[in-house]
């Protein structure tokens, strides 16, 4: 029988534990694994590869994204250099021009010096992308929403170009989340989140996934994961397959609050612009309702005529949110961009991705919306 997503997100990958019934898988704190003879053993042989409660969470999110195969790792950008390690000099990367700047400076910094190249293209397009393939294309790399400007991939698009094309399409879901959007059922390869944020939810955790159903990939995903080695420990397993148990609630409560917030802020006179996908203005709002379950709980706001001095002295008057980067976590964060999460993208790149000085980007937690409320126009006061 196949389950709800509710139902999943509490119980997928986990029964209860055989040696003592405990209902909560154990915190397998453990390195190695005792071999009856060498090769005999019970699927478990030392904790770099495979550990128990590692394997029950990468189940879970496997079954949350409508994947077979999961693996998790000890942060988003691990994962992501999972991906990237399939590469080889000369191959080519198609990716968006507005991204998270540790995908951009990985991609850029790392990558880019080992021969690969990088086209940059406006991921919402997807003729742009069209137009950027070429034999040596080997992967497709599109955050959507985007951060920070929420802007939309039409994913089954994007499915379409790349099918047995042998070209990886690979969706950054994390601003989604599993609840919210499955790209794998649009026709995308290849997952990717950075755990830490709505899946863990808690602001506790580091961590990153890939799912897909593509056997061949994973299987070549998972000799980087093991070779390179970089899993996380079986405590930050445990904490996210705690967390994820409310991902369903935490998703709805994130999308309401954002809601109200948004059309707050979209009648302040002192915002000159709303980024939110569930606006019937933004140009991605009629493709959010195709693909994704809910808006989500990420929204950007342009001051009206502020510099930076007026920005940071904004941003640094709230009371309940929290001025910190990351996002996805119950509590709200407000975060600036240009000098904080996307730092590492040249001023000119991010300008014209629309990451201005006078950008701010706000995670919504799930706090009383009342209380969010009054703290934005107080410090926009
Ligand atoms: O931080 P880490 O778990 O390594 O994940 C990297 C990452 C990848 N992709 C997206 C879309 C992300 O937002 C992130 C991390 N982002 C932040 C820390 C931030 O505040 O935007």
């Amino acid at each position: 029988m196949e389950y709800k997503f509710a139902t999943r997100a509490i119980h997928a990958g986990q029964q209860a534990d055989e040696a003592t019934g405990a209902v909560m898988t154990p915190i397998y704190q453990t390195s190695t694994y005792k071999q009856e003879s060498p090769g005999e053993h019970k699927g478990f042989e030392y904790s770099r590869g495979t550990n128990p409660t590692r394997q029950a969470l990468e189940h879970c999110i496997a079954s949350l994204e409508n994947a077979k195969y999961g693996l998790a790792f000890a942060s988003g950008m691990a994962a992501t250099d999972c991906v990237l390690r399939l590469l080889n000099a000369g191959d080519e990367v198609i990716t968006g021009d507005d991204l998270y700047g540790g995908s951009y400076r990985i991609f850029t910094k790392v990558y880019q010096q080992l021969g690969i190249v990088f086209k940059f293209v406006d991921t919402s397009d997807v003729e742009a992308i069209r137009n950027a393939i070429s034999d040596r294309t080997k992967l497709i790399w599109v955050e959507t929403p985007t951060n920070p400007t929420l802007k939309l991939a039409d994913i089954q698009g994007i499915g379409r170009l790349t099918k047995d094309t042998g070209i990886c399409f690979a969706v950054d879901n994390t601003f989604a989340s599993p609840y919210l959007q499955n790209p794998l059922d649009y026709g995308a390869d290849l997952v990717m989140h950075s755990v830490t944020k709505y899946i863990g939810g808690h602001s506790d955790v580091v961590m990153g996934a890939l799912v897909t159903n593509d056997r061949q990939l994973y299987d070549q995903l998972w000799f980087y994961y093991n070779a390179c080695g970089g899993t996380p420990g079986p405590q930050d397993a445990f904490l996210v397959l705690r967390g994820i148990k409310t991902l369903h609630l935490r998703m709805q409560a994130h999308c309401e609050n954002a809601r109200v917030i948004a059309e707050v802020l979209n009648r302040h006179p002192k915002i000159a612009r709303v980024y939110w996908p569930g606006l019937p203005t933004h140009p991605g709002h009629e493709l959010a309702k195709r693909q994704m379950r809910g808006f989500g709980g990420m929204i950007s706001i342009v001051i009206k005529d502020a510099d930076l001095t007026e920005t940071f002295r904004i941003a640094s008057n709230f009371k309940v949110f929290t001025l910190a980067e990351s996002l996805g976590g119950v509590e709200s964060l407000i975060n600036h961009p240009a000098t904080m999460t996307h730092g590492s993208i040249p001023k000119e790149t991010r300008e014209k991705a629309g990451v201005v000085d006078n950008l701010l980007r706000l995670s919504v937690g799930i706090e009383d919306v009342e209380d969010l409320i009054a703290d934005l126009e107080a410090a926009l006061r």
